[in-house]
């Protein structure tokens, strides 16, 4: 018997500066997420969405940390419904929603497993900025940051404890769009980033090679956080922050199908699909054809 399949969304558009994130959930259910994983043999139960805030209803208070109370509450929430899916033995998938709902999940996640976590975090960005090194306020930009206990104190105690992961099993990959005083922070605390300049230099092959051996090293499981914006804006228009140059259709395929195959994803989160953005639900059809191949769908 394949692991229940738990989908909750997380309409969250607090984290960063953009309208039309929040209906990310509702784009990637109506690309068939459910059928099309339920086809693969899996059950699949939907949770439903976590309630978030409207944005027009709360005021910022501080410009250096977006909606924080805000996005600690509904992360709070996340949190409280990943570790009861983790608890029962299933695979949570968290639909964004704006990145800063992996804090959350993470934190969700983690609480649950005896000893630690490896995240893959596949996106153009780092999200390893803190209210100091911030260059937009937007809190979707610190979540990884937060996840190894760097960064605003009620961010990273989500959950109760910090950190939620070890710097040593973090690899980023896809990146090519990284603050000059993020960079620091990475490389201070240890995390491995290949960009898409190893990308294009090894081969997706080498790299999930790498990254999936990183990963495990001494976990109990991966999760895998899935920005869209990793993929080339070409293929993923429908995101708020795109930067040219990014991991081609193919390259994000291999990527999962290999995630599959090591058999060690335990958790992911697929976020930051703009409807207002996109192109007739192309991002979103894209985000379901990656879900599917990391849950086992082959070509042959
Ligand atoms: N994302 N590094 C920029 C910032 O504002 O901190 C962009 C972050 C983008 C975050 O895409 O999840
Ligand atoms: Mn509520
Ligand atoms: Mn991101
Ligand atoms: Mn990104």
């Amino acid at each position: 018997m394949k692991k229940t399949i738990s989908v909750i969304g997380a309409p969250m558009d607090l984290g960063q500066g953009r309208r039309g994130v929040d209906m990310g959930p509702s784009a990637i259910r109506y690309a068939n997420l459910k059928e099309r994983i339920e086809r693969l043999g899996y059950p699949v139960k939907d949770l439903g969405n976590i309630h978030v805030p409207t944005a027009e209803t709360h005021n910022i208070i501080n410009e250096k940390l977006k909606y924080l109370p805000e996005v600690v509450n509904v992360n709070t929430e996340i949190y409280e419904k990943v570790a009861e899916v983790v608890q029962q033995g299933d695979f949570p998938i968290v639909l964004g929603g704006d990145h800063s709902i992996a804090i959350g999940s993470i934190a969700g996640v983690t609480s649950k497993i005896s000893s630690s976590v490896g995240v893959i975090w596949f996106d153009a960005h780092a999200d390893f900025n803190t209210e100091d090194t911030t260059p937009s306020g937007n809190i979707h930009g610190m979540p990884l940051a937060c996840s190894v206990g760097v960064g605003q104190r009620d961010l990273t105690s989500i959950g109760g404890f910090s950190p939620k992961l070890q710097g040593k099993n973090v690899v980023i990959v896809g990146a090519r769009s990284i603050d000059p005083e993020e960079r620091e922070l990475i490389k201070q605390n240890g995390v491995t980033c290949f960009t898409m300049h190893e990308i294009d230099r090894m081969g997706i092959g080498r790299v999930m090679e790498e990254a999936i051996r990183i990963a495990s090293d001494g976990t109990d499981g991966i999760h895998l956080s899935l920005d869209l914006d990793s993929l080339d804006p070409d293929i993923a228009p429908g995101v708020g922050t795109p930067v040219l140059g990014g991991v081609t259709y193919r390259e994000g395929h291999l990527a999962m199908e290999m995630l599959y195959q090591s058999g060690k994803v335990i958790s992911c989160d697929v976020v930051e699909v703009n409807p207002i953005l996109d192109r007739g639900n192309k991002t979103a059809l894209a985000a379901v054809d990656l879900i599917c191949s990391l849950l086992g769908k082959s070509i042959l």
